[in-house]
């Protein structure tokens, strides 16, 4: 690997303690990824991204702002990725998925909150996170309440803008969200000194589409049977969409799905034919959060489909290419992104719905839902869907973890035995 300590430094990381996760990172995925058998070979590309992760990306992205592009990070599905591009920046989504960063975010955050926001602002405290680093403005929502007080420190570290994400689907709450999208487009066209089009705003509009496009595609191959590819290899392709460079992603994951495509046609599979599939649903799942998915395919099971952010509801949906205005670009990507079924919406009917569909589609055994520890919209939601799924004979159970380990063989046991029974 290039030596990336110059530009760490420049970026002014806590070089140390970034030193401590270069250690930790490559061991661990060589034990959850490498260890696989019969991985497709386009694979390798994801293999390299993420051993590149804090570097040849991080590299592009700097590059990128010395052309004067601005980068904008994220930690919600919600931010519309199409506005960000329009304007000449370059959307990464930054949610962060590791223990590593947790202690820190402890320093400034009550222990009983989500690890998923521990870690974020612990990322940031740290000064461990090359992308937190690289970003001239991050983008937050109010989706939890926890995320919602956890903006306003970070406020203290760096330039945040909150979107104001309604919590019901009115026509009322469309039209402020609409409001909401355009005060992002000015607040950007002031940082960047350009002006959105709508020809631009056309051209990202089909971009992102393509990019959801390919996304369906992959997971389109997880219904067949043998599965083609894992569950942590695909959980790793959306994981990777989300700070990737979107043209590179689109053209390296159509090749993977070519492959899949060939797979598909020869019967071959990475787990023997009639495996029991399981769907994971609820939280997400971003780097290197990969506990679940390891846990259920060492465990004698496939994991075939995800409902989650890091999963259909990022790539669920696309943006309506017809319009003539720019008024109607942006009606159409309210109506996409108001579509996402978030537990942070009431009422969330639509995400039941979804489940259901899933669960035919990708013809699952059994669902894991799936909670980050303190995490109450989602945890609360539980019955509901346990409830529909047990109206259709699904075995379902419910597991609320954090990013630690120490719930791992405990976990096990229970996912064994669900195993068991489907
Ligand atoms: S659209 S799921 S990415 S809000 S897990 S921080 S909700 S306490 S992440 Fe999310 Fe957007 Fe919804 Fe998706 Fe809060 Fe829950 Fe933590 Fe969460």
């Amino acid at each position: 690997m290039a030596d990336y300590r110059k530009m760490w430094e420049e970026l002014d990381m806590d070089l140390e303690k970034h030193d401590g996760l270069c250690e930790v990172l490559p061991m661990f995925y060589d034990e959850v990824y490498l260890s696989q058998e019969n991985r497709p070979e386009n694979i390798n590309y994801y293999n390299f991204v993420i051993s590149e992760v804090h570097g040849l990306r991080i590299k592009e992205l700097q590059d990128s702002k010395q052309e004067g592009k601005k980068v904008i990070g994220s930690f919600c599905v919600y931010v519309p990725d199409e506005i960000t591009l329009s304007l000449d920046s370059i959307p990464v989504g930054i949610c962060s998925g590791s223990q590593f960063w947790v202690p820190d975010g402890e320093k400034l955050l009550p222990r009983n909150t989500c690890p998923l926001i521990k870690a974020s602002i612990g990322a940031k405290l740290s000064k461990t996170c090359p992308y937190f680093q690289s970003c001239d403005m991050v983008v937050g929502e109010t989706t939890c309440d926890g995320k919602k007080k956890a903006w306003e420190i970070l406020g203290d570290y760096m330039d945040v803008h909150v979107m104001d994400l309604p919590q019901m689907k009115r026509e009322k709450d469309k039209i402020h969200w609409i409001d909401e999208i355009r005060i992002y487009k000015e607040l950007l066209e002031e940082k960047t000194g350009r002006k959105l089009t709508f020809e631009d705003l056309k051209e990202k509009i089909e971009l992102v589409n393509e990019k959801r496009r390919i996304l369906k595609r992959l997971y389109d191959f997880r219904k067949y049977d043998p599965v083609p590819i894992s569950g942590k290899d695909a959980l790793l392709v959306s994981q990777i969409a989300f700070y990737d460079d979107i043209n590179r992603f689109i053209e390296m994951t159509n090749k993977l799905c070519d492959e899949l495509e060939e797979r598909v046609k020869n019967e071959e599979g990475v787990f023997e034919k009639n495996a029991p599939r399981i769907m994971i649903t609820g939280t997400p799942m971003s780097i290197p959060n990969w506990k679940m998915h390891h846990i259920v395919e060492t465990s004698g099971g496939v994991v075939v489909c995800e409902e989650t952010c890091t999963g259909t509801r990022y790539f669920e949906n696309e943006v309506s290419e017809n319009a003539n205005t720019i008024e109607e670009q942006f009606e159409n990507l309210a109506n996409r992104y108001l579509g996402i079924n978030c537990a942070c919406f009431t009422p969330n009917k639509g995400r039941i719905k979804d489940i259901l569909k899933y669960v035919e589609e990708y013809k699952v055994d059994a669902v894991i839902y799936n909670s980050l520890q303190f995490c109450s919209t989602y945890a609360i939601e539980y019955k509901s869907v346990e409830k529909a799924l047990k109206e259709k004979g699904i075995p379902v159970i419910m597991i609320e973890t954090d990013y630690s380990d120490e719930d791992t063989g405990q976990i096990k046991t229970r996912v064994e035995a669900l195993i068991e029974i489907v």
